[in-house]
């Protein structure tokens, strides 16, 4: 449906996704307000000079800021059961996301991923291949530029778009080219009832769609979607049909499609059992896009992974120094001990922050199984030092500096010292990627302090 220009809508949120809808609007001429619960929003300094005429209500959320409204715009990180944003619904205010407004404007093939891990690899992966297949390709989303913010260029080949779970759950259908789950493991859980829930608003992915891209090796991946609707597989055994997996000869393992052998794994610059599920996962999806092989093996060599994902930051008296921080669930933070653990001879971890209502239990017996030491931070230091100290060197840390002069006098020649927190940041950062660059100062200073 189209908002009609007399019409009044109110955007919720003034972050990132909230300024790029007031951009938007204001370039449709389309009349709006915005609320956000914060004082001091990151948004309110842009929008005041770019639009100083928007009415702008802060510090809450109120049923007057929202009363009158035609549509309601809200950003994903509020929660659609915030009591003044229910109200207003029950009142039969109609509501969407920011997806939705994209939506109505991109015209060009979207290629779609959400999963609980994995997307923003993925999601670069997938846009490096198109663009080495000499597309014009436009990457956003949940990967941090708005997809609002990708319609100021003009109109690409195609979008790869990452979606998070917040975004879809609001998103009327997407009708992607190509959409896919990558995996699904707890997240958000203060956000969500239950798991039945979380998925529940991931699946929204697949309506419309066109083709599917499934992991063989989780179920909760696969969709309801009609028979007509063309499916993709990929995993880390052997390819059927269908996909995309590996196909081992003697020691050597690669990349596979159908029958077909690609590229030796050992060809890959990202390292991690999952970044090569995440290769067979951008694989699929280029193909089905109808990208070609040689291209997307090209980018596939190429890609040196993103930052605050398994990142090598420094090598400090034969100890080497990872920042996995947008390890923000417990899923995240396995993959990466896992990955690393076959490389070093053992992990010093660094974990914790904001918990979102998780359970860390299944954290035990592989942090026992590759790790001496486990130092702790912020919110959750205490809850993980009594779960990790019957089988792990505990210690709490009340800042970064401390975790990684903690974590050095605790590392021995050949071990790796591993952020990776299986929690959010905002206890102690804006962001993961504060996190991940106060880790990566604080490595960097003692680097320069062993060296002098
Ligand atoms: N908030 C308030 N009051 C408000 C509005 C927001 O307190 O009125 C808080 C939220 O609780 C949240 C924070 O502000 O903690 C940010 O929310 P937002 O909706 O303003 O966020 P944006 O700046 O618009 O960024 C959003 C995504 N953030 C979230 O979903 C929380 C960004 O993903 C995304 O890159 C951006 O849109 C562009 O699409 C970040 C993220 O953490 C990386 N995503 C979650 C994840 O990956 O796990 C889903
Ligand atoms: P997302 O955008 O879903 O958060 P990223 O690609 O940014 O995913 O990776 C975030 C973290 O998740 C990585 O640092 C790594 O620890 C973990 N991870 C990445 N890919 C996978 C995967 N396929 N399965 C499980 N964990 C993964």
């Amino acid at each position: 449906q189209i908002i009609a220009k007399d019409n009044h809508c109110v955007v919720v949120g003034l972050g990132l996704t909230g300024l790029s809808c007031a951009r938007y609007l204001a370039s449709k001429n389309i009349p709006f307000s915005v609320v956000d619960s914060r004082e001091q929003p990151p948004g309110l300094k842009e929008l005041q000079q770019e639009l100083p005429d928007v009415a702008v209500s802060l510090g809450a959320i109120t049923d007057e800021a929202l009363a009158n409204a035609n549509e309601l715009i809200i950003s994903p990180g509020v929660s659609l059961e915030q009591p003044a944003i229910q109200r207003a619904i029950a009142a039969g205010t109609a509501y969407c996301g920011d997806i939705d407004l994209f939506r109505r404007e991109a015209k060009a093939p979207i290629i779609a991923i959400t999963g609980s891990n994995g997307k923003s690899t993925v999601t670069a992966l997938v846009g490096e291949m198109a663009a080495a297949a000499g597309k014009r390709v436009a990457v956003g989303g949940n990967i941090g530029v708005p997809a609002l913010a990708l319609l100021a260029e003009p109109e690409p080949d195609l979008y790869v778009l990452e979606l998070s779970s917040f975004q879809l759950e609001r998103a009327q259908p997407l009708n992607a080219e190509v959409a896919t789950v990558l995996n699904i493991s707890p997240d958000h859980m203060d956000r969500y009832s239950d798991i039945a829930a979380y998925h529940r608003a991931k699946h929204r992915i697949f309506f419309g769609c066109k083709q599917v891209v499934v992991n063989c090796s989780d179920t909760l991946s696969k969709p309801l979607v009609p028979d007509e609707v063309k499916q993709w597989h990929f995993g880390l055994g052997q390819p059927d049909f269908k996909g995309f997996g590996l196909i081992k000869e003697g020691e050597q393992e690669f990349l596979a499609f159908q029958f077909e052998k690609l590229m030796p794994v050992s060809e890959l610059k990202i390292v991690g059992r999952h970044n090569i599920e995440n290769a067979l996962a951008a694989l699929a999806l280029g193909h089905a896009a109808g990208l070609p092989f040689a291209a997307m093996l090209k980018a596939l060599r190429n890609f040196a992974g993103l930052p605050h994902r398994c990142q090598f930051v420094a090598s400090i008296a034969g100890v080497k120094y990872y920042n996995d921080s947008k390890a923000t669930n417990v899923g995240a933070a396995l993959a990466a001990i896992e990955g690393l653990a076959a490389s070093v001879e053992k992990i010093v971890l660094i974990a914790g922050g904001e918990g979102k209502g998780a359970s860390f239990d299944d954290l035990l017996v592989p942090v026992q199984r590759a790790c001496s030491a486990a130092v702790l931070i912020g919110t959750e230091a205490q809850v993980l030092a009594d779960l990790l100290s019957p089988v792990v060197k505990v210690s709490k840390a009340g800042s970064m500096v401390e975790a990684v002069a903690a974590a050095k006098a605790l590392a021995k020649e050949g071990d790796a010292v591993l952020l990776a927190p299986a929690c959010a940041s905002f206890d102690m950062y804006s962001n993961y990627q504060q996190r991940g660059d106060d880790f990566c100062a604080a490595v960097n200073a003692l680097k320069n302090k062993s060296v002098h």
